[in-house]
């Protein structure tokens, strides 16, 4: 958890030490390579700590050969309805107008997608996302029409601002007075992915975003291509960290390409995290993590920063296990 805690924690606004791609370390001590999980269909994977008891549940759809996609809604529902979980749904953080806003996508082997952005009183925006794939002709619906729309399809208007979420954001105004300092808390999004017994892919992706964001904002979560991407005829891919970075290389969608590509799901996503590293200027406390999921079975992650971890569920297996790094710090 220490590393997790660590994760995410300074102001975008800071006028911290630069650290620059040139300067920064690589951990030269790390075995680059394939984490193959054996028999591994089906498999779920999913970020942080909070993905384990997630994957269980996913994972009891998988096993009695239910679909990826019903494995993948029902394992990040489990994040999503978890109070303690500050970066999630229900007790996810809110931004600096005292508003939790939420960001979530689905995605298919089908190549169908679904998401809702800047989404306001859902406990389960993933299962919105769903409903936004299913039946709209649409791909993203974002806040007051989101809603509107969650609410027509039968989603009950929820308080997601528990109290103590509130009480970090009373604190967090004492001091900030509404600057639009982010990154300062811990950082858990749930980002999954799955294969199931027929072989066939879906991922999805839901958060609360950064606390004490701007009131507005999106982040990578909800995009696809951005926080998740799934080709059933290679693999998917999903970000945690800070979403701008990730946006702006289209994150998931290289991390597909580059295992298209030949690439193993591991190095498809730390080349994914060296463009990040080569095209901003400032990484002081930039930090993103990858996990990727191929056809074959074949998982791996990689972050900027120490710190990042994933879980895994086959039916030989059930860890958490540490992300590899760029920076050792
Ligand atoms: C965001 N990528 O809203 C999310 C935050 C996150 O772990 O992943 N935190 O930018």
């Amino acid at each position: 958890m220490s590393g997790r805690r660590n994760f995410i924690k300074t102001s975008m606004l800071a006028s911290a030490a630069l650290i620059t791609p040139a300067a920064y370390r690589g951990n030269k001590n790390q075995q680059q390579g394939k984490n193959t999980a054996k028999g591994a269909k089906p498999i779920v994977v999913s970020t942080w700590q909070a993905g384990l008891s997630a994957n269980k549940t996913a994972w009891a759809t998988l096993a009695g050969g239910g679909s990826a996609l019903d494995a993948v809604e029902s394992g990040v529902r489990v994040t999503e309805s978890d109070a303690e979980n500050s970066s999630v749904g229900l007790g996810g953080l809110p931004d600096c107008d005292g508003k939790v806003t939420l960001d979530a996508c689905i995605m298919d082997h089908k190549t169908r997608c679904g998401a809702v952005a800047f989404l306001q009183h859902i406990e389960n925006p993933v299962s919105v996302a769903r409903k936004v794939m299913e039946d709209t002709p649409h791909v993203m619906l974002a806040g007051e029409g989101a809603l509107q729309f969650a609410l027509e399809k039968g989603f009950e208007k929820t308080n997601l601002l528990t109290t103590s979420a509130k009480k970090k954001w009373q604190k967090w105004l004492e001091k900030s007075r509404y600057q639009p300092v982010i990154n300062i808390e811990n950082h858990d999004t749930i980002g999954m992915l799955a294969i199931d017994q027929n072989g066939d892919l879906s991922g999805a992706c839901t958060t609360s975003g950064m606390a004490y964001k701007l009131h507005g904002r999106v982040g990578d979560s909800p995009i696809i291509g951005a926080g998740l991407f799934v080709d059933n005829e290679v693999g998917g891919a999903c970000a945690t960290g800070v979403g701008e970075a990730v946006i702006r290389i289209a994150g998931s969608a290289v991390v597909v390409e580059l295992m298209r590509n030949g690439h193993s799901p591991e190095e498809a996503c730390k080349e994914a995290v060296l463009r990040i590293i080569k095209k901003h200027q400032n990484l002081k406390n930039l930090q993103v993590g990858f996990l990727a999921l191929n056809k074959n079975g074949e998982y791996g992650g990689y972050c900027i920063y120490k710190g990042f971890n994933f879980a895994l569920k086959t039916r030989a297996e059930e860890k958490l296990i540490d992300a590899k790094y760029e920076i050792d710090k």
